[in-house]
């Protein structure tokens, strides 16, 4: 899943992708090195990032939807919010990646009405608050719990278990040992049944492991983290380096199906 955030401040990619012309691009890029899912923002989740109205969310992604759907690929809106789901879904979008898992009541309905899949991310807080001071006593175990009872709530609003995935939400109000009990026991988040979705691309733990390294220089780090969690049963990878990560993840599908 190639990310392509359509926004003026994303810890990565912000302010790159603002204007359409260079978004569809940079879509036709991610598809070239071989990215099998388009995952279009218009919100930063960043840690302490502010809110984003409704009609401006969508006036940064519609046309960007449009003109990814346009490529063939499979389209996802990275949103938490229903009405913005519903119009990227009439634009093209076949998924909704929902990081605040079913946060907005309506968000449901939305996609079980559409048949759109569904990614259930696993939150502690908001984007604004999620940082101050998170804290677990079994990370892993309540990051499933909490995924169970979400995934739970999906089906009973309608949203058929075959369009459903998880994904423990790196950085998503964790602490840098949370990040790292996730990954090294993915399968433990596996076990629910559902595919699993890891988002470890470029993000700040990495950076914190390594020298302290930019989003840009966290390459190399985003590639171990991303064959840890194919290892660990990961079925998709959300990430900024598409090609890189087909390379590196080719060798971790070869080694999986050995073991
Ligand atoms: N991470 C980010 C955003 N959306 N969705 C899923 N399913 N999993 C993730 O780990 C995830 C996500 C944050 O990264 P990014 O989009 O690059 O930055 P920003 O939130 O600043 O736009």
């Amino acid at each position: 899943m190639g990310v392509l955030n359509v926004t003026p401040d994303s810890f990565s990619d912000g302010g790159r992708y603002l204007d359409a012309d260079a978004a569809a691009r940079r879509a036709e890029e991610m598809a070239a090195e071989g990215a099998d899912v388009l995952d279009v923002g218009g919100e930063s989740t960043r840690p302490g990032a502010p809110p984003v109205d409704e009609a401006e969310e969508r006036r940064r992604i519609l046309p960007v939807v449009r003109a990814a759907a346009r490529l063939g690929l499979p389209v996802s809106v990275d949103t938490s919010k229903a009405a913005v789901a519903a119009a990227a879904l009439d634009a093209g979008a076949v998924i909704v990646n929902d990081v605040s898992a079913l946060g907005d009541p309506l968000m449901a309905e939305v996609v079980a009405a559409s048949g759109a899949g569904l990614v259930l991310m696993h939150m502690k807080g908001t984007p604004r608050t999620m940082q101050d001071d998170p804290r677990y006593d079994d990370v892993v175990a309540e990051v499933r719990e909490a995924l169970a009872e979400r995934l739970a709530a999906a089906r009973a609003a309608g949203v058929g278990v075959e369009r459903l995935a998880v994904d423990p939400g790196l950085g998503f109000g964790k602490r840098l040992e949370d990040n790292l009990d996730l990954l090294a026991r993915l399968p433990e988040i596996a076990a629910l049944g559902a595919p699993v979705v890891v988002g470890a691309s470029r993000k700040s733990f990495l950076g914190r492991l390594g020298a302290g390294e930019t989003p840009a220089e966290r390459l190399e780090g985003s590639l171990a983290a991303a064959v840890a969690a194919v290892l660990g049963g990961a079925a998709m990878l959300r990430v900024h380096d598409v090609a890189a990560t087909r390379r590196a993840t080719a060798i971790a599908d070869a080694l999986r199906g050995r073991a």
